[in-house]
């Protein structure tokens, strides 16, 4: 990259401050997804989070999180959502069902109501996996999701400081006569 090139870069920061965050959990697998939430937790507690800017809506199953996580952005406007579940293949086709709808429904719904939404949805073929990767050997991923959620939430802050629209609406109106001519 030649020296003179100074490129501008927006980055959400890491700081909970101000910030009121939801969490969606699913029962199903209530063994892994309670450890998932308490990494999700300690990522919110080490970026400054309060017990007062978090709330936590629990559903029965991953396949549920979608529409309680669109429901909660639309009600309660938090600045972004975690959601948790853990779905472990089976000997049939649910698992597929299971998991292509909870990540497509979040994805979806996280782009209806433009609140960012963290993906903390273990697809495992074993609970083995699902263990290692809620606290054992491959970290806990209810940790990176509550960083996501605390660096996502800054970044839509900032971008929407930033919006070109927010400066237009900031000029005076025209009047309906003077758009006419
Ligand atoms: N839900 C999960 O969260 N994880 C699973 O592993 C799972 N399995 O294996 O069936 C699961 N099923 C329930 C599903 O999410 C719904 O709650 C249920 O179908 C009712 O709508």
């Amino acid at each position: 990259m030649p020296d003179k090139l100074k490129l501008k870069s927006i980055a959400g920061n890491l700081t909970a401050a101000g910030l009121r965050i939801g969490i969606v959990i699913s029962r199903f697998n209530s063994f892994i997804t309670e450890r998932l939430l308490e990494g999700a937790l300690d990522a919110l507690n080490r970026t400054g989070a309060k017990e007062n800017q978090i709330e936590i809506i629990r559903v029965p199953g991953a396949f549920e999180l979608p529409v309680a996580a669109k429901k909660l952005a639309q009600s309660h406007k938090p600045d972004s959502i975690i959601c948790i579940g853990c779905v472990i293949r089976g000997e049939t086709s649910h698992y597929e069902h299971v998991t292509t709808e909870a990540a497509r429904g979040i994805q979806l719904a996280q782009i209806d109501t433009g609140v960012p939404i963290a993906f903390c949805v273990l697809t495992c073929d074993t609970l083995e996996q699902a263990i290692d990767r809620a606290g054992l050997k491959s970290g806990n991923k209810g940790f990176e999701a509550g960083l996501a959620a605390v660096e996502m939430a800054n970044l839509s802050r900032q971008l929407r400081a930033a919006s070109p629209s927010r400066s237009r609406s900031a000029a005076p109106a025209k009047s309906p006569r003077s758009r006419r001519r």
